[in-house]
């Protein structure tokens, strides 16, 4: 059976969202980050010696399918939705170049700088003056998004792995209210990607788990 290493507090929710779409059984190991306060009462965490066996890198998420061993939580998405997912995984070769560009694009260009605004302090001058610089490094990326996300309900002709991915990066940066006014198309598309049962689900097991 397929199993997830990672607690819903990390990038696990992504494949963890993804699994919720798919419907598929498997195995939750909720191995938390060893720096974090929570990492004090689990029974596994990220500098544990089983979990380093797993990914010696000490990151979660990883996954086992079988015999494959996987790291990065947007190879791992690609590999559920191309192995499990049907329909939200790509049907063609060019399908599958549109999902490649679409995780490259969350992860290379939206990623660091949204996540730099998640935990940035607006209370602080300092904070509030790195979050506009962050902002402004998102600027083009999220121009480029708009442009493809006005008049579509999706990234592909339907909701597939790439929205499960690239929704989990935006989500960084959507607490950061005058980017998503500046981008009612994005922020229309994070709406509809987090309106559905299987992100709800995530939502839920990620508030229910120990801050
Ligand atoms: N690029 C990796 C990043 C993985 C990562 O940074 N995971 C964090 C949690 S979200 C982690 O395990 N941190 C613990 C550590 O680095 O010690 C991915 O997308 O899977």
């Amino acid at each position: 059976m397929l199993t997830i290493y990672g607690c819903y507090r990390s990038r696990a929710s992504r494949p963890l969202w993804l699994l919720g779409e798919i419907g598929l059984p498997f195995h939750h190991v909720p191995v938390v980050q060893a720096y974090r306060p929570a990492a004090a009462e689990a029974a596994v965490t990220t500098r544990s010696p089983e979990f380093l066996a797993i990914n010696p890198l000490g990151q979660i998420p990883a996954m086992t399918d079988g015999d494959l061993v996987l790291t990065e939580s947007l190879a791992i998405c690609q590999h559920i939705a191309r192995a499990h997912g049907g329909a939200l995984g790509p049907q063609t070769l060019a399908e599958a170049a549109l999902i490649d560009q679409w995780a490259l694009f969350a992860a290379t260009a939206v990623e660091g700088p949204a996540l730099n605004i998640l935990f940035a302090d607006a209370a602080t001058a300092e904070g509030a003056a790195q979050i506009a610089v962050e902002a402004e490094r998102l600027s083009r990326p999220f121009a480029r998004l708009e442009g493809h996300l006005a008049g579509r309900d999706w990234l592909l002709d339907r909701f597939t792995v790439a929205d499960v991915m690239a929704a989990e990066c935006l989500r960084y940066a959507q607490g950061h209210a005058p980017l998503m006014q500046a981008h009612p198309a994005i922020a229309d598309w994070l709406a509809r990607c987090q309106a559905r049962p299987a992100f709800q689900a995530m939502w839920a097991a990620r508030l229910a788990e120990p801050a």
